[in-house]
């Protein structure tokens, strides 16, 4: 049988994106839970220029990077179609996801652990950047259209990880008065039957969340 493991870490929404294309493909995996303050040598060797989960390891072959695991997994496995047959909405996923990745998350994360003038300056950024978001989901139930897919999985630090930091930080950033598309999209991710049984304990993530703003540590995204 193909070995396929995964090094993660249970509260990284990279690492979440991977187990939710694997589940969805319905392939068995061996997961490994990394403690991302002290790296373990096997995730330092497979991905030694990023150092960073998640991390696929299929047959004894290395992938790094999630959106390229899971457009692996999608060529790899039979199943589910996570990325769009069609050449230009493949072309249009990917946009997607490099937007999510590049500009959301960045300015959404440093508008809840920046301080100061860099935080303000990350919130207005991050305001403006999810109207486009909030345009892109209008008239749709998933990014994928009626199914979930490549930017749903990629969108679910916005889905999820962002309601729980925000509450934190008693922002008031991503609300429905705001967006209501993005908040009925976010509504429909997580109350979804796969994704809910999959999604880290809510309670947990804001006891850590708190923890290391309280320690002053800043975890790398
Ligand atoms: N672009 C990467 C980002 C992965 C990432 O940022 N992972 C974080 C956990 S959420 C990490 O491993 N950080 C390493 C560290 O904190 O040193 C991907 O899509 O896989």
């Amino acid at each position: 049988m193909a070995e396929v493991k995964l090094f993660g870490r249970w509260n990284s929404p990279y690492s979440h994106r991977v187990e939710m294309a694997l589940k969805l493909k319905g392939v068995e995996y061996e997961y490994i839970e990394e403690d991302l303050r002290n790296k373990s040598p096997l995730l330092l060797k497979y991905n030694p220029i990023h150092k960073k989960v998640p991390v696929l390891l299929h047959n004894s072959k290395p992938i790094a990077e999630s959106s390229v695991i899971i457009e692996y997994i999608d060529e790899t496995w039979e199943g589910p179609s996570i990325l769009p047959q069609d050449p230009y909405e493949r072309a249009m996923a990917r946009f997607w996801v490099k937007f999510i990745d590049e500009k959301c998350t960045v300015a959404m994360w440093k508008a809840c652990s920046s301080p100061g003038e860099e935080g303000e300056k990350a919130k207005e950024e991050a305001a403006q950047l999810l109207k486009f978001v909030e345009e892109e989901i209008k008239g749709k139930k998933f990014f994928g259209g009626d199914n979930i897919g490549l930017v749903d999985f990629a969108a679910n630090f916005i889905g999820y990880w962002f309601g729980i930091l925000q509450e934190i930080e008693g922002l008031e950033l991503l609300t429905k008065e705001k967006y209501p598309n993005l908040c009925e999209w976010i509504d429909g991710y997580i109350n979804d039957s796969f994704i809910k049984d999959n999604l880290p304990d809510k309670d947990k993530m804001t006891q850590v969340f708190k923890a290391y703003a309280q320690a002053g540590y800043k975890p790398k995204i």
